[in-house]
C-alpha cells in the first residue's frame, strides 16, 4: 500500500511518524473518514469542509488546500488501485517537546490512507443491531466540542468497549442533561409516526456527512425531517431506528437496553432510505 505523507507517496513500510508527534502524545489532530464507492469519493467536499472546521477550531493550520486535499486523496486511491474502499485523512500538530504547548509544533504532519474497510457483516443490515446505552457520557460542548472531528477518541472509545462488555457491537451515548447524543462513531436516528427525527449537533453529535445525506433524503422523499431533544424513552418508544456513518453506512437497530424497537425488524422507512442512500453514494461526490 501506497501513503501520502507529508507530501509524498511512500511504502506502507516506510510511512511512520515521530513518538515527539503531538498526535501521538496528545491526541493534538484532526482527521476524516471518507468513502469510495465505484470510483466515486462520496461527498468529498462536504468532507474536506468539516475538515478544515475542524482544524480551525483547534487553531491547526491546514498544511494544503481543498484542492490539494482532493487531489491528495484521489491519487491515494488511485495508486492503490482502488476502487472501493475507506479514506482516512489526518492532521497532527506534528513534532513538538514533552509539553503540551501546540505553538512549540514547528510544522504540521499530514498523511492519506486509502485502504479497506471493515463492515457490518451483511445480515446486521437484513435484521438490525441489538445496541445499548452507556454509562459514559458524550463530552460536553464546553469541554471538547464533538463537531470537531478530533484525534480524541477516547471519549467514544470508552462507551464502545461498554457497549462490548455489554454484548453489544454500538451504543447510544447520551449527554450530560441525558439526551441522546449518538453512536460511539455513528449518528442517531428514529422515525416516529412517519417522522425522521434525529438529535441535533449541539445535544453532542458530530455533524455526519451521512447524517446530512439522510436529511437530503428525507427531504427528496417528502418524509417529514426534523430535529429534536430525544431521551432513551424515544428511542424505546420509536416505530423505527438507524444509526449512520461512513463506515456503517445505515444500519437498522431493532432492540436498545433489551427493549424492542417497533416491530423488532428493520422498518419500512428505515429500507427506503437505505436503498436510496445505496444509489447517492456511486454519484454525489468526486470521481478519482
Ligand atoms: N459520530 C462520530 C463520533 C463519528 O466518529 C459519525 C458520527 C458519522 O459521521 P459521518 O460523517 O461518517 O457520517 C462518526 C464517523 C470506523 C469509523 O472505523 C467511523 C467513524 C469515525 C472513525 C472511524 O468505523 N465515524
Amino acid at each position: 500500500m501506497k501513503i501520502y505523507l507529508d507530501g509524498r507517496f511512500v511504502d506502507e513500510a516506510d510511512a511512520k511518524v515521530s513518538v515527539f508527534d503531538h498526535g501521538l502524545l496528545y491526541g493534538d489532530g484532526v482527521f476524516e473518514g471518507i468513502r469510495l464507492y465505484g470510483g466515486n469519493v462520496f461527498r468529498l467536499d462536504e468532507h474536506l469542509e468539516r475538515f478544515e472546521y475542524s482544524a480551525k477550531a483547534i487553531l491547526l493550520d491546514m498544511p494544503l488546500t481543498r484542492a490539494q486535499w482532493s487531489e491528495a486523496i484521489c491519487e491515494s486511491c488511485r495508486q492503490n488501485g482502488l476502487k472501493d474502499g475507506y479514506i482516512r485523512a489526518v492532521v497532527t500538530r506534528g513534532v513538538g517537546d514533552l509539553g503540551l504547548s501546540p505553538w512549540l509544533c514547528k510544522q504540521a504532519s499530514y498523511f492519506v490512507i486509502a485502504g479497506k474497510i471493515s463492515l457490518y457483516p451483511p445480515e446486521y443490515y437484513e435484521n438490525g443491531l441489538a445496541i445499548v446505552t452507556v454509562p459514559t457520557r458524550r463530552i460536553g460542548p464546553a469541554s471538547l466540542p464533538a463537531t470537531i472531528k478530533s484525534l480524541n477518541y477516547l471519549n467514544n472509545i470508552l462507551g464502545k468497549i461498554e457497549a462490548k462488555q455489554f454484548g453489544a457491537l454500538e451504543a447510544i451515548m447520551l449527554n450530560d442533561q441525558g439526551y441522546v447524543a449518538e453512536a460511539t462513531a455513528d449518528n442517531v436516528f428514529i422515525v416516529h409516526k412517519g417522522e425522521i427525527v434525529t438529535p441535533s449537533t449541539f445535544q453532542g453529535a458530530l455533524k455526519g456527512v451521512t447524517r446530512s445525506t439522510i436529511i437530503d433524503i428525507a427531504k427528496d422523499l417528502g418524509i417529514t425531517e426534523r430535529e429534536a431533544n430525544l431521551t432513551r424513552y424515544d428511542l424505546w418508544c420509536a416505530d423505527e431506528c438507524f444509526l449512520t456513518g461512513s463506515g456503517a453506512e445505515v444500519i437498522p437497530v431493532v432492540k436498545l437496553d433489551g427493549r424492542t424497537i417497533g416491530t423488532g425488524k428493520p422498518g419500512p422507512i428505515t429500507r427506503r432510505v437505505l436503498a436510496e442512500f445505496r444509489k447517492r453514494v456511486l454519484t454525489e461526490g468526486t470521481r478519482i
